[in-house]
């Protein structure tokens, strides 16, 4: 056959497999070979992009939002941080939403529950409260709270400054599911049934109650993992030897049973010492990272930021991630590794 009878074939081919492809789309089918790669790609191929948001920036427009709608009127006051791939689908990664929320002096955010599981890390401002089924803890700078699937919580400020923390939940994951069920509490603020600190004191000191066993999966009771303990490891162990990918970096966990506080969504705190560079590292949970402290370049894939106090930062399933630190600097991350380790889907490079 010559060339061009060859490319004739060919056109003619593809519009027999065009026609084809149109006559079964009437009957809901679609042809499998026109997007096997796409379906099971060599390795993610995400259509999350590293993306940045420095608070410092951010602040009046989050403050803004405080003279447009009261928190009564919102139920949440919340600026979603939305991934510039992921346009229009509330998701910072392909599982996990975040957003950062403001809450004014005097104002309160009603109770009510909800299945998505849900983590708050406290960023600006003091005098903030969140109760969670029944017990409140005051929130401060670089506490990580959390309120597991099902827990009733309200939020109040009893201050007067505005404060303002990062929300972080599964939305994406209860949606992919369809298990999403929602409820209001009968009163806006929940009664104190236990002084704050209770659950701490009873779960959170390597003790539990003594009648106390707690089923693998479920969440802990330890609903506040305060910023001062966290201190306290992370200068105690940064005298250490880092660890070449990670520097000095710690898992929160249940205490009463060592895996993640919530099924669903898991927290690391991390220090990398002044001068400290990171071995170039990939792992299949996308993750959101917050520079509590310090100065450190980070590159995310094709990506490179200078880091300062307060910036949010997401990397995406499988892309390259490398820090540079040039003062000592702490970092606060979650991701959706509990899922995937429980699914024996997680993996990682470290390179
Ligand atoms: C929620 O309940 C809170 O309780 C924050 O503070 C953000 C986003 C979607 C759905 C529920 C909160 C939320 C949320």
């Amino acid at each position: 056959m010559t060339t061009a009878s060859t490319a004739d074939a060919n056109a003619s081919q593809k519009n027999q497999r065009r026609q084809y492809y149109d006559r079964i789309a009437k009957d809901h089918m679609t042809p499998l070979w026109e997007v096997l790669g796409a379906l099971v790609p060599k390795q993610p191929n995400s259509p999350a992009l590293p993306a940045l948001w420095r608070y410092a920036d951010l602040r009046e427009k989050v403050l803004e939002a405080g003279r447009l709608i009261t928190a009564e009127q919102a139920e949440r006051r919340v600026l979603i941080l939305e991934n510039p791939g992921l346009a229009g689908q509330s998701a910072i990664t392909q599982s996990l939403y975040a957003g950062l929320q403001l809450i004014l002096p005097g104002e309160i955010a009603p109770a009510h529950r909800h299945t998505q599981s849900a983590l708050r890390f406290v960023m600006d401002g003091e005098g903030a409260y969140t109760a969670v089924d029944g017990e409140r803890t005051t929130m401060r700078r670089g506490d990580f709270i959390i309120t597991p699937s099902w827990t009733f919580h309200d939020h109040g400020n009893l201050g007067d400054q505005p404060v303002v923390w990062l929300d972080g939940l599964d939305i994406p994951v209860v949606r992919f599911l369809d298990a999403g069920f929602a409820e209001h509490a009968p009163s806006a603020s929940q009664d104190a049934m236990r002084p704050e600190g209770d659950a701490l004191a009873r779960y959170g000191n390597n003790m539990v109650p003594v009648d106390f066993y707690q089923e693998p999966a479920d969440p802990t009771r330890v609903f506040v993992y305060p910023y001062a303990r966290t201190l306290e490891s992370l200068n105690q162990i940064a005298s250490g030897k880092p660890d070449p990918h990670f520097g000095h970096k710690l898992r929160y966990v249940n205490p009463a049973t060592g895996a993640s506080p919530m099924p669903t969504i898991g927290a690391f705190t991390q220090r990398l010492p002044a001068g400290f560079e990171t071995r170039p590292y990939q792992s299949t949970d996308g993750t959101v990272y917050v520079c509590l402290d310090g100065e450190a370049t980070v590159s995310v894939g094709d990506k490179e930021w200078h880091l300062q106090p307060d910036d949010i930062f997401v990397v995406p399933s499988w892309q390259p991630l490398k820090f540079l630190a040039q003062r000592d600097t702490t970092l606060f991350s979650f991701s959706d590794r509990p899922i995937q380790k429980s699914l024996g889907l997680w993996r990682e490079a470290r390179l």
